[in-house]
């Protein structure tokens, strides 16, 4: 934890006043909205879009304004985390369910700080089964489209039942064993009709900052 905390808590540096501000899903992220509240707590004026239900009611909770996207013509800085970050800096995310969510918000933000801790680092995507959400209607045909891309999918489960996401879609992970070429693959995926977003996230990241065990951070 002290880890993901101290790469999350640095990142948060970045962030200044009168900022509108992205919050992303997931443990790491968690310590950056834990310490965006602190900071509002002591004046820093910001405003805040998240990635979920959970980090917006996180937000509320520790007095954090909150926005709709609807509302916000840019975000100027968002801090998330991932599950697997390449030396690209392309990413894996979706391992919270959160993905589509994140995918819109990074693509609304001048900046993307990623956090993660340093078992997060790879030579190559695909260890981590790669999220992809999906529309309920069809579900079966669309996974079969999925694994003809050389994956084997498996829907995301809850409680033995379908995973519903933020937005009422299912999520189904892909192993993929080993992605060679990820902005080929994250085409592919999204022109499979009943896809509605996967968590390859290609080229969005503008800083990495790495959290160790001893607490120190390395920023890519
Ligand atoms: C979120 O952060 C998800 O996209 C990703 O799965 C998660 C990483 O998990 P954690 O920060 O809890 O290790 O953005």
């Amino acid at each position: 934890m002290e880890s993901k905390r101290a790469a999350a808590e640095q990142a948060v540096e970045y962030v200044q006043d009168g900022m509108i501000v992205g919050l992303g899903t997931g443990s790491t992220a968690y310590w950056a909205i834990q310490k965006l509240g602190s900071r509002v707590k002591d004046g820093l004026g910001i405003q805040a879009v998240a990635t979920s239900v959970q980090s917006e009611q996180l937000a509320l909770e520790l007095g954090i304004p909150v926005l709709s996207l609807s509302d916000v013509f840019e975000i100027d800085l968002t801090i998330d985390g991932a599950d697997e970050v390449d030396s690209d800096w392309n990413l894996i995310k979706g391992g919270g369910g959160a993905l589509l969510r994140e995918k819109i918000v990074a693509a609304a933000s001048k900046e993307l700080i990623v956090v993660v801790d340093h078992t997060k680092q790879v030579q190559r995507l695909g260890k981590f089964h790669l999220p992809v959400e999906i529309v309920s209607f069809g579900a079966g045909q669309t996974q079969r489209k999925l694994q003809k891309l050389g994956c084997i999918p498996s829907l995301r489960l809850h409680q033995n039942k379908p995973f519903i996401t933020d937005n009422g879609n299912y999520i189904v992970d892909c192993d993929f064993k080993e992605i060679k070429c990820a902005e080929e693959l994250e085409s592919s995926i999204n022109r499979i009709p009943g896809v509605v977003e996967n968590g390859l996230f290609i080229r969005l990241a503008s800083k990495v900052m790495v959290g160790y065990p001893n607490g120190s951070v390395q920023e890519l």
